[in-house]
């Protein structure tokens, strides 16, 4: 690890759910290699299996010791960017992950706490990508399935490294996985791209979120 030059961790997902790609693999291997604000992006893609994708998680944090990670992950059905604010200690599994595990509430990380909140500032992201013209929200729940005991298990680890912050984004479908879900909202793969690049600008520009009004009424 070149201390001069911090990482930023992004990490995509392999895809599941009958689905041959996953638009967050697609969107942050695009970023892999890219200076971002001082620091360099290293995309790493993770299973979309409970125990697996965790310890993959953990290995990266320990080799790149990196100061802001963005997870990412698809929500097909969602209408735009959506950047997560609360990681719950909770899994609920809908479907089996792809190594054939469907956990039905139990713990992420058994004795941790019941929740974590994003510490990526998730308004200053969203509204650097609005600057950009690309729409994005905010998201009260990630879910109880992998996405979320990743980004669980993200903070959790980050609760022990003083400096260190992250964060989760859901993406909607791409274009081309409209196919199999008629109607159904997508985003093109460079606007996202661009929103993910603009988000990972304004986490390192930003420490203290912006005190703008966001969030829901229902
Ligand atoms: N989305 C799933 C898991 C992997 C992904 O890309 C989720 O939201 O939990």
């Amino acid at each position: 690890v070149n201390a001069a030059e911090p990482i930023i961790l992004l990490t995509g997902f392999e895809p599941f759910g009958g689905e041959t790609i996953n638009p967050s693999w697609e969107a942050v291997r695009a970023l892999h290699d890219r200076r971002i604000g001082g620091h360099r992006v290293h995309a790493l893609r993770l299973p979309v299996a409970f125990d697996p994708a965790l310890a993959a998680l953990q290995a990266a944090l320990d080799a790149l010791r990196p100061p802001i990670v963005l997870a990412v992950g698809q929500a097909g059905g969602r209408a735009m960017l959506s950047f997560e604010r609360v990681a719950i200690n909770l899994i609920d599994a809908r479907i089996p992950d792809n190594a054939g595990r469907q956990p039905v509430d139990c713990p992420v990380i058994a004795g941790a706490p019941n929740a974590y909140f994003s510490t990526l500032p998730v308004k200053a992201m969203r509204a650097t990508c609005a600057a950009a013209g690309i729409e994005a929200e905010l998201s009260q729940s990630a879910g109880c399935y992998v996405c979320n005991a990743v980004f669980f298990a993200l903070l959790h680890a980050l609760a022990q490294r003083p400096g260190s912050r992250g964060g989760f984004l859901h993406l909607p479908w791409l274009p081309e996985q409209l196919d199999g879900h008629p109607g159904e909202p997508c985003a093109p793969l460079e606007r996202v791209v661009s929103g993910i690049a603009c988000a990972l600008q304004a986490a390192v520009d930003v420490v203290d979120d912006l005190p703008l009004a966001g969030g829901d009424t229902h």
